[in-house]
């Protein structure tokens, strides 16, 4: 570990039982049903990456361009010193493009991930990359109950929530997340991006990639159980199974029985029937608009937006203002 890096809950909250005890809950409920973020072990991490460069995922190299096109004028939005804290931080490549419009010495930098070697890694590269930049990783789920080292006096407390990884939350999930980061956030702002409706054949295309690494990374949840868990399951029993659900305006991803078969769970024996699903993802996708009104519900002012020629994707503003 390079200097510079100081650690904060070093231990991984979404440990073996949590995961045993939510996928139990998942496969008891009808229909079945788990949280998407136990996709992001060490492999999940890194077949999430290998999306972000496919030529079908445009979310990422969209988002991208509009950090490198607007860095500064989103700097501008945040204010002069900044304790900078990156929600699901992963492979921290896009705040790299935004502390590149910032002076060094200007920035705290906070990233919060589930997967704690993920995390090492990626600040033990960005360390490198950027000596000097106070950086106070945080492993934890940032959904629950967590505590966010303290803001240096001077500082305002900016969220960064890149990715439209809120595009996981159902709409009150969402509301929950912004509700709970307003306060977090107050008399700062938060930085968000977000995934934007558009032709079915685009969003389709963006889950189902040529080269399969959309269907690896979803069946990488039953590999981690099998081999975390002792599950038990026939080999080729689930295929990938993602689609466009217009009315809740929505990807949804499944893991889908390719026949009538049994898991076996810690003693415990779920069937499927053929064709029966796991659900195992959402990504919700938002008008401007429509993302503004909620933000507006949960607490924030909408500040300045950026967007695409395409507007396919948007990264918004949203301040966090103290007081009514
Ligand atoms: C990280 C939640 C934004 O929903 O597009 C990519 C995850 N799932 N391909 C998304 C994902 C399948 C991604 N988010």
């Amino acid at each position: 570990m390079k200097p510079g890096i100081e650690w904060r809950q070093p231990r991984a909250s979404a440990d073996n039982e949590q995961f045993a005890a939510d996928l139990h809950a998942a496969l008891a409920r009808t229909p079945k049903a788990i949280s998407p973020k136990y996709f992001y072990d060490e492999t999940g991490s890194k077949l999430f990456e290998q999306i972000c460069d496919l030529p079908e995922y445009y979310p990422t190299r969209t988002e991208l361009s509009l950090l490198q096109t607007h860095a500064h004028d989103m700097a501008a939005q945040m204010g002069g010193q900044v304790q900078l804290v990156e929600y699901g931080a992963g492979a921290l490549r896009k705040v790299r493009l935004l502390l590149d419009a910032m002076p060094r010495d200007s920035v705290q930098f906070v990233p919060v991930d589930i997967s704690g070697p993920h995390l090492l890694a990626a600040c033990d590269g960005l360390a490198g990359d950027y000596p000097g930049l106070a950086i106070q990783p945080l492993v934890a789920d940032f959904t629950r109950q967590h505590t966010l080292p303290p803001c240096p006096a001077g500082s305002r407390r900016v969220g960064f929530f890149p990715g439209s990884s809120i595009g996981n939350f159902t709409p009150s999930e969402a509301d929950a997340f912004l509700r709970l980061a307003a306060a977090e956030l107050t008399g700062g702002g938060l930085l968000i991006g977000i995934d934007l409706v558009k032709d079915h054949g685009t969003l389709h295309a963006a889950y189902n990639d040529a080269a399969g690494v959309t269907a690896a990374f979803n069946m990488n949840l039953l590999h981690r159980a099998r081999q975390e868990l002792g599950a038990e399951f026939p080999p080729d029993g689930f295929e990938h199974l993602a689609f466009y659900n217009p009315a809740y305006r929505r990807i949804e991803m499944h893991l889908r029985a390719t026949r009538p078969l049994e898991l076996q769970l810690g003693g415990e024996v779920y069937s499927f029937h053929e064709g029966e699903t796991l659900h195992t993802e959402n990504s919700h996708k938002y008008t401007v608009e429509g993302f503004q009104a909620l933000a507006t519900r949960a607490g924030f002012k909408p500040g300045k937006v950026w967007t695409d020629e395409n507007a396919w994707f948007a990264v918004l503003w949203l301040e966090a203002e103290s007081g009514e």
